[in-house]
């Protein structure tokens, strides 16, 4: 309270308010505010007023119908039947009912509900940790034929268009050790043999494998490139040339890399070296990525000149290509082609 002379009136001293009801017989009950001033030399003044919004007492907060934030703490009026057990606390007046929220610990009890689910996670960690065992059942029918080599071929040539599932991969890669994810270029072609090899009754048909590739210590076959430009057919052809080491060569697999904007796989045909290959074939997983393999039970014999593969692209661009054995390169080799380690 302000007078018009800048004096400060004292609040309640000077300045009080009275609050009531008025109820006369007959009429509705009307409510009367007043402000009551008592000041000395206060004529010819004028008094200002100044009101602040009064923050909401905690007494109408409490009043569960009101205020929405105390509704959510105070509605559990069933918090109030435990307060009975400790029958200290008989005063049930809404200041009270504060203790009760307080003693909402009762939610906190509710955590123990939140710790059995720990064991279980625990128990889990066992099932993520798979033994791969490696068995060469690649089709797993619970017994090792020649599907399963043939499929661990597929395996090797077309992984991801196959997409099998960790048990397949794993039984397929039938000489591998450790566990392996699918598609992790861990199946080979040499798998694809030893399991044929181990339908055939052969005692070790990994060791039998492993003396004809990089495991062994036998000399690897040497390989490389050669490709030819047909303008007029608008193709060009490459011929994996071979000359193959002191192990022999039973079972072998190449990844070449190529421009995919550029070319296109379309064959992949047999070489001059063809000994009546159990399983041959190549494919095309992805623009510029192209696999090709065989096996054969009887190995080439050390020496052997000539060529595996021959495979044919499709030119996707009307382009003159000077050195087409440059657009080449060998990405990886497997088993009798490898390097040894
Ligand atoms: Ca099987
Ligand atoms: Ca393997």
């Amino acid at each position: 309270m302000t007078r018009s002379d800048t004096k400060q009136l004292l609040m309640h001293y000077n300045v009080w308010t009275t609050h009531r009801w008025l109820r006369i017989q007959g009429q509705p009950p009307e409510r009367e505010d007043l402000v009551h001033i008592v000041d000395k030399d206060g004529l010819g003044h004028s008094y200002e007023l100044h009101y602040v919004r009064v923050v909401p007492s905690p007494t109408p907060t409490l009043t569960p119908t009101r205020s929405p934030t105390p509704t959510v703490t105070l509605t559990p009026t069933t918090t109030i039947t435990p307060t009975p057990t400790q029958s200290a606390t008989p005063t049930l007046s809404p200041t009270a009912t504060l203790s009760p929220t307080v003693t909402s610990t009762p939610t906190v009890t509710s955590t123990p509900t939140v710790t059995p689910t720990p064991p279980p996670t625990e128990t889990s960690p066992p099932t993520e940790t798979p033994v791969c065992d490696h068995s060469g059942d690649a089709n797993l029918d619970g017994q090792l034929s020649p599907g399963d080599s043939q499929l661990a071929f597929q395996i090797y040539l077309n992984c991801e268009a196959l997409n099998p599932g960790v048990d397949a991969y794993c039984a397929a890669d039938f000489c591998g050790f450790g566990r392996v994810e699918p598609c992790t270029d861990a199946v080979t072609p040499g798998d694809a043999l030893a399991i044929f090899r181990a339908y055939l009754g052969y005692s070790d048909p990994c060791n039998a494998k492993a003396a004809l590739n990089k495991t062994g210590k036998s000399q690897p076959a040497e390989t490389w490139l050669q490709a030819t430009h047909d303008g007029q057919a608008g193709t060009v052809t490459v011929v994996l040339e071979t000359i193959v080491g002191s192990g022999g060569l039973g079972a072998w697999g190449v990844q070449l890399r190529t421009n995919g904007d550029l070319l296109e796989l379309i064959a992949v045909d047999r070489g001059t070296l063809d000994p009546g290959w159990l399983y041959f074939g190549g494919s095309e997983p992805g623009p510029g990525k192209v696999l090709a393999g065989g096996v054969v039970i009887d190995p080439l014999p050390p020496g052997t000149t000539g060529s595996l593969a021959e495979f044919t692209f499709g030119l996707l661009a009307d382009v003159i290509i000077d050195n087409p054995t440059s657009l080449f390169s060998i990405e990886r080799l497997e088993d009798d082609l490898a390097a040894q380690e």
